[in-house]
């Protein structure tokens, strides 16, 4: 990055200019992803077909052609299913959506012309790329320091690949993730037993030590950055559940003395069309007052929140403000599109200055770092301009300097900070 001067930027011309060349060059930590190293095989999905294959598409595409099922299509191998929704949704009608637009802009950035051919271009492009060779383009083209897995110890493919102690890549972190020992405590009574932790259905206090034996195991195992849990819009706390049960007497004493935080992701609707896979769930609205108790009750426990609903943010924003535990992240699944990432940033930096983590990927296919990282420093920039010009305005001497530095907290400080 070229020196900075200390002279204040006064006109918006300056201000933009030392805005774009400070979020073009500073690298990202993406907190949520769900990558792999190659080490984990085929959990780490990139190419081309898994591109335009991505659930969103599954989504816009059963839509758009109606004649073609979701039976039809999942009956489909990968790549025929790739073709259609290329056929679909970027020849037949204009790729206009945000998750078509992504598909391009990666292309483009691989330098592959995107057009009416880019599916078979793009073939052509990944013949010869190994996958090792691919992470390292990704990773350079994303300006992105390093990425957080989603690690799910439930997971037998991902479980055999860590008993198998694999090479770590130090710019892939782990992110322990307990969705069924939360959501479905039935389901993981059985994978915990069959994993040597004698639980019961019961909660008797073998059973939390039990479960905590696991989460201390895996803990040691994966060195996880925060443990985490998706949580549906429904998700109350304290509840008689066995939810509130083990958050009580289990996530919340072993993120306190291992010094960790709980990530929850609140809002999802559940496969609301269980036909689409992957691609059926919807959002609702959560009563965000299980957070206010959960951070007031709690407040040598950090959490990081993200929530899915838009009509949610204002009051994530105001939550925030209330309990330095809590820090905001993302722009999450649903919201991940230019209109509500303005939005949601223009509002958290008026409400919380710069103490909030403004995006995180979600990628689930390699590729899409590029597209996810090229769109939202343009959004989060576009923003920056805006509130530095407003700042400047007050005659305030702001520098390259103080900008740099703020974007630095945006883009990787603030999680490193809250996570360390
Ligand atoms: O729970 C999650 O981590 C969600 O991000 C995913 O379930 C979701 O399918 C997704 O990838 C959204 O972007
Ligand atoms: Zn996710």
């Amino acid at each position: 990055m070229p020196p900075t001067d200390l002279k204040p930027l006064r006109t918006p011309k300056a201000i933009a200019e030392a805005v774009d060349r400070a979020v073009a060059y500073t690298p990202s930590t993406d907190m949520h992803t769900h990558l792999y190293t190659p080490a984990f095989g085929s959990l780490l999905l990139w190419g081309v077909d898994e591109l335009v294959t991505y659930h969103y598409l599954i989504a816009e595409v059963l839509r758009t052609n109606r004649s073609v099922s979701s039976e039809d299509y999942w009956a489909m191998p990968l790549a025929r299913r790739a073709e259609h929704i290329w056929r679909v949704l970027f020849v037949e009608n204009e790729p206009i959506s945000e998750a078509r637009r992504g598909v391009l802009t990666t292309l483009a950035k691989l330098g592959i012309t995107a057009g009416p051919n880019g599916l078979a271009e793009a073939r052509e492009y990944f013949r010869d790329v190994t996958v090792e060779q691919h992470v390292d383009t990704v990773l350079r083209l994303s300006n992105a320091r390093s990425v957080v897995m989603t690690n799910d110890p439930f997971d037998d493919a991902e479980r055999a690949v860590w008993l198998s102690e694999p090479d770590p890549d130090p710019r892939f972190r782990a992110a322990m993730r307990i969705d069924l020992l939360l959501n479905s405590w039935e389901a993981a009574t059985a994978k915990l037993r069959a994993m040597g932790y004698p639980v019961s259905p019961v909660f008797t206090r073998a059973t939390y030590a039990e479960i905590r034996r696991f989460l201390d195991d895996w803990a040691e195992r994966m060195d996880p950055l925060y443990l985490a849990v998706s949580l549906p819009y429904d998700f109350t706390y304290p509840a008689d559940d066995a939810r509130s049960r083990i958050i009580a007497n289990c996530v919340l004493p072993f993120c306190r003395e291992r010094g960790i935080p709980f990530a929850m992701m609140v809002g999802v609707k559940r496969l609301i069309n269980p036909a689409l896979q992957l691609a059926g769930d919807g959002v609702g609205l959560w009563d965000m007052r299980s957070l206010e108790r959960l951070c007031a009750g709690n407040p040598d426990v950090r959490f990081l929140v993200t929530v899915l609903a838009r009509e949610n943010q204002h009051e994530l924003c105001v939550t925030a403000r209330k309990f330095p535990n809590l820090l905001p992240f993302g722009c999450w699944w649903f919201l991940n599109d230019p209109s509500l990432i303005l939005e949601m940033t223009r509002m958290r930096v008026e409400l919380l200055g710069f103490s909030f983590v403004p995006q995180h990927s979600d990628a689930r296919v390699l590729d899409q770092l590029i597209y996810k990282w090229a769109h939202s420093r343009a959004l989060i920039a576009t923003v920056l301009k805006e509130k530095y010009a407003d700042l400047a305005a007050t005659g305030w001497p702001l520098t390259e300097e103080a900008i740099r530095r703020d974007v630095q907290q945006l883009f990787a400080g603030n999680l490193e900070a809250f996570v360390a």
